[in-house]
């Protein structure tokens, strides 16, 4: 309502006022990547939430998404002053990965190369070789694999099953899952892709491998976008958080999106898999870190030297 329209006005003003800009994930409320868009901002995954805020010339990144994204801007814009609306934003993966655990983990494998998933903490970030999203992961372990060196991945068991055997790569795995991609049910989306025999489905690698192998596209978030645009399929079933479902319905406007079943899964259940952190982002508490400032990300400086050359690695291979 009208309510709404006065906050809406009144964040772009302040971000215009503080030369600031907003930098979105996918998998916050859509009113949020609408400001991101409208505003010159960006809404993107992780890799590129990351490339841009670091190329951008604002002195202030407001990151719309959970606390891994608002330090990996850190980590690359020590400069800039980087403010998310709250700092409870957790991500199930970082929690899943102390650093004093990963550091003992990796001492146990000192022969391996250590590559995680971005979805970590900056301590872990230091602590590794490698810093790869979902975007760059198969690419990067294979180069890996080429040059003759075996792997230590975490945090994700989803992802880094998945990346060992597309990659055929020599990989020991660390042992946690996404809380909202995990919940995807193999024998229920079975059933889904009867009743729609025509549908494709799209998955996200964090899911369950029985999930992924029933995929006609498996990839990022912004793969599962392109594939959503580029696929003939008038109806597809996506396997990942549905704040998506804002981009793959710009991407592909006449066509139909099921959301893949979950665990909790029901016929009143409209947004099953979405996660929990990405939704404490609202028009809200974007305000009033806008007004009232706080909410500051710092990193710890020679942590920050740390984990920006396994970014850094990310950022170059990706280019
Ligand atoms: O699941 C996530 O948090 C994802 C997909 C992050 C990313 O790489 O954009
Ligand atoms: Fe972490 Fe999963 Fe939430 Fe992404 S969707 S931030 S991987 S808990």
């Amino acid at each position: 309502g009208a309510e709404r329209e006065r906050v809406i006005e009144r964040i772009k003003t302040l971000l215009k006022k503080q030369e600031a800009t907003l930098v979105a994930h996918y998998y916050v409320h859509e009113d949020l990547q609408m400001i991101a868009e409208q505003t010159g901002g960006c809404v993107s995954d992780s890799l590129d939430m990351a490339r841009f805020g670091k190329e951008h010339p604002a002195s202030t990144l407001v990151v719309a998404g959970v606390r891994f994204m608002g330090e990996t801007a850190k980590i690359l814009s020590p400069e800039k002053r980087v403010i998310m609306p709250t700092l409870e934003a957790e991500c199930s993966l970082d929690l899943g990965c102390p650093a004093d655990e990963f550091i003992a983990f990796c001492d146990q494998h000192p022969d391996r190369t250590v590559v995680v998933y971005a979805n970590t903490s900056a301590e872990v970030k230091a602590r590794a070789d490698y810093v790869a999203t979902s975007s760059i992961a198969v690419k990067l372990v294979e180069h890996l694999k080429n040059e003759g060196k075996k792997i230590l991945w975490a945090p994700d068991r989803h992802l880094g099953a998945y990346i060992q055997k597309t990659t055929g790569a020599d990989m020991v795995l660390w042992d946690t899952a996404c809380v909202v991609h995990d919940e995807f049910r193999t024998r229920a989306l079975v059933d889904l892709k009867q009743e729609h025999p025509d549908a494709a489905v799209l998955v996200h690698p964090e899911s369950p491998a029985g999930v992924i192998e029933l995929a006609d596209a498996v990839g990022s978030t912004s793969q599962l976008i392109k594939a959503a645009r580029e696929l003939p399929h008038e109806t597809l079933i996506v396997a990942t958080d549905s704040g998506i479902f804002y981009k793959m319905r710009q991407a592909a406007p006449h066509k139909t999106f099921l959301e893949a079943p979950t665990g909790g899964h029901s016929a009143t259940c409209r947004s099953c898999a979405h996660c929990p952190w990405m939704a404490m982002n609202g028009l809200g508490n974007l305000l009033e870190v806008l007004e009232k400032g706080g909410n500051e990300i710092h990193v710890d400086e020679t942590v920050r030297q740390g984990a920006l050359r396994s970014t850094q690695r990310m950022l170059d291979f990706a280019s």
